[in-house]
Parts: structure tokens; C-alpha cells; sequence
């Protein structure tokens, strides 16, 4: 049984969540479904042997992407680390594209030589999957750098997991963020956990890793991961303090992943108990919490969610035989994609103007 405690406020009543239509919630149920399915179709046939490199599952963090990427308009941006395949279909990219990416074929979103970590899509604002820890976030401060030069109402949001935030270069951002008043926004995505390592181990100051903000003079939050309202309803006041202020902020998301670090994680069942997880499972599933939510609001019911899922499970599945049909990449593209310049021999190539093509 889900427990049922009510929070303390009800962020279904804040000002970004109020007007929601009923399709539109649905929709959220739908894309975090969609994110579910997919995970779980690439864990079987990874497990099958038809995909190499690593495999970073979301499963359990789902509310995150769908909710904050929810929010995106044309003028925001989007980068975050190697567990990456929540935002990318969040942001819209095909669902074939990505597990033929993961698949390492030619149809892939990246011609099938980026893998599960490197999902990218720039005609969406949408800046990767990246393999360093915290190597994101330089990146993202970059991208909002880009909008506040052209003067542009938007923001970037640049996600990175709890591990990352004691890596330096994360605290050399914050400073550049507060003291040119940058429009990024940091998610840190606190699953509790960096590979075998509790975020208990690991971090000093072990109860909110958002509040490092305030040694940077920056504004931050705590957003409990579990309410899709409330992942919205925070998620948006920073990003209307980025966007109309140009004012950096730090979130923190408390989630929960339910897999190992990744598939090949060998001591997956040795730093957690079997317990906890299942705790997770029965009593803080965003999934399963939205779902329930939407029906307690009569905005579907649960023949019509069940529907919801089949659908994507389906598409899932399509994905799958999509990416098993496709070509590899042949060899003579191996030397193709390895400098942007090089394959786009244009004005915008030779003059490093890539992004912000004015
Ligand atoms: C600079 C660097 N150091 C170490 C690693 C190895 N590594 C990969 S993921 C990871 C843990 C990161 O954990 P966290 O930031 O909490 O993200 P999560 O996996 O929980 O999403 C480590 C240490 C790396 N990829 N890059």
C-alpha cells in the first residue's frame, strides 16, 4: 500500500500547476511511462547481449525529466550527465532514434558511436549525455552564458547527480553563476547514491547539498521528487528567476534509482538493502504516485492508464526490432563525426559560431 500522508502544501494549487488541462496531465503520466518502458525494454535485450558499453538505467527517477523539462520553452536549454535517457525523451526525441543510438546503429541519434551516455539532440536545446562526472556542468553555465548574451528570455538546465556536486569544477560554476548573474539552474538529481557510495560516505554536509548555494551568494531549493506538481511548482519559480532576472538557482531533487550504478554494476545488491529498495518501490514510485494522484482527481481511470502503459510498452518493443533491423555504421564512416568543422564546412563551422547562429 502507497502511503498516503498528504504534504504539507498542495502544489496542485500552485500558480504553474492550477490551469493544467486534464489531457496535459495525462500527458505527464504518459512521458514518465514512456521513459519506464523504455529502460525496461533496453535492461532485456541488453542483458540479451544486443548492446555494447554501458547501460545507466533512470528507472525510479522518472518525475525529474518529465516534470522540470515539462516547463522548457524555445529559448531553454537543456545538458545533463551519462543517465541520460529520461531527458531525452523528455525533450521530445524519438523514441526509435535513442534505443538505436543504445543499440549502436547507424539510425541512432548519434550515427549509432555514442551509446546509451551520449544521447544528444541540438534541434532541441537538448546538449547531451555526458560521460565525465560534472563535465556537464561547465558546459551548461556556457549555455546560459549564450542566452543572457543575446539577450534572450531563457535558461539552461543542467543536471548532474549527487556525486558530481563534490567534484570542483561544480563549485567553480557556482561561483561564475552567481557572479555574472547567469540563467542556469543546477538539478542536482540526489538518488542518494554515486556508484557504491551513499551520499552519507560522501559528501560532509550530508542533509542538503543545495545549500552549498549559499556560500555562493545563490538562491536554492529542496523538491521532494516524489510529487510531479511539486517538481514543477519549484522548478518553475527558478526558472522565472533565471529568465526574468538572469539569476542563477540550485535544486535539490530527492529521488531514487531502483537498479545498480549501471548494468555492469557487479555490487549492486552489497551497499543497500534489498528492504530499502523495495520501500522505494511500494511507498515513493513517482509513477505510481501520479497515477494514483490523477485518478483520485477523476482524470482517468485505471483501464485508461493501463491503456497509457500498453501503449508505450508497445512502442518500446517497436523500438527494439527498429534498432535490431537497422545497419551498423559502415567502416568507412568510421573517421566521419569527429570534428563538427570538419563534417560542416560552413561559415558557422569556420568562425566557431555553432549554436547561437545569429
Ligand atoms: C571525473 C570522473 N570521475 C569518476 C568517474 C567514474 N564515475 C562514473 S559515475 C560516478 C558516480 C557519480 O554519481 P552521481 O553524480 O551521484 O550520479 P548518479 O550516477 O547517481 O546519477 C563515478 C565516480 C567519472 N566518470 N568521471
Amino acid at each position: 500500500m502507497i502511503d498516503s500522508t498528504p504534504s504539507m502544501l498542495d502544489f496542485a494549487q500552485s500558480k504553474v500547476n492550477k490551469d493544467l488541462t486534464a489531457a496535459q496531465k495525462v500527458q505527464f503520466f504518459r512521458d514518465m511511462v514512456r521513459i519506464r518502458r523504455f529502460e525496461q525494454t533496453a535492461l532485456k535485450f541488453y542483458n540479451k547481449g544486443m548492446m555494447g558499453g554501458f547501460l545507466h538505467l533512470y528507472i525510479g527517477q522518472e518525475s525529474v525529466a518529465a516534470g522540470t523539462i515539462s516547463l522548457c520553452g524555445e529559448n531553454d536549454h537543456v545538458i545533463t550527465a551519462y543517465r541520460c535517457h529520461g531527458h531525452a525523451l523528455s525533450v521530445g526525441m524519438d523514441m526509435n532514434s535513442c534505443m538505436a543510438e543504445l543499440y549502436g546503429k547507424a539510425t541512432g541519434a548519434a550515427k549509432g558511436k555514442g551509446g546509451s551516455m551520449h544521447l544528444f539532440d541540438p534541434s532541441r536545446n537538448f546538449w547531451g549525455g555526458h560521460g565525465i562526472v560534472a563535465g556537464q556542468t561547465p558546459l551548461g553555465l556556457g549555455l546560459a552564458y549564450g542566452v543572457k548574451y543575446q539577450e534572450l528570455e531563457g535558461c539552461c538546465l543542467c543536471y548532474l547527480g549527487d556525486g558530481a556536486t563534490n567534484q570542483g569544477v561544480f563549485h567553480e560554476c557556482l561561483n561564475i553563476a552567481a557572479l555574472f548573474q547567469l540563467p542556469v539552474i543546477y538539478i542536482i538529481e540526489n538518488n542518494g547514491y554515486s556508484m557504491g557510495t551513499s551520499q552519507d560516505r560522501s559528501s560532509s554536509y550530508k542533509h542538503c547539498l543545495a545549500q552549498r548555494a549559499e556560500a555562493y551568494d545563490m538562491d536554492w531549493d529542496l523538491v521532494n521528487g516524489e510529487d510531479l506538481y511539486e517538481v514543477r511548482a519549484k522548478t518553475h519559480i527558478a526558472m522565472e528567476r533565471a529568465r526574468k532576472e538572469s539569476k542563477p538557482t540550485v535544486l535539490e531533487i530527492a529521488t531514487y534509482r531502483y537498479y545498480g550504478h549501471s548494468v555492469a554494476d557487479a555490487n549492486a545488491k552489497k551497499y543497500r538493502t534489498p528492504e530499502e529498495i523495495e520501500k522505494y518501490k511500494t511507498y515513493h514510485d513517482p509513477v505510481r504516485l501520479w497515477r494514483r494522484r490523477l485518478i483520485e482527481e477523476a482524470v482517468f481511470t485505471d483501464v485508461e492508464a493501463d491503456a497509457i502503459d500498453k501503449e508505450a510498452k508497445t512502442e518500446a518493443d517497436r523500438s527494439a526490432a527498429f534498432a535490431e533491423q537497422s545497419p551498423a555504421p559502415s567502416v568507412d564512416s568510421i573517421f566521419d563525426d569527429v570534428y563538427w568543422e570538419t563534417d560542416n564546412n560552413t561559415e558557422a563551422g569556420n568562425t566557431g559560431r555553432h549554436f547561437f547562429n545569429d
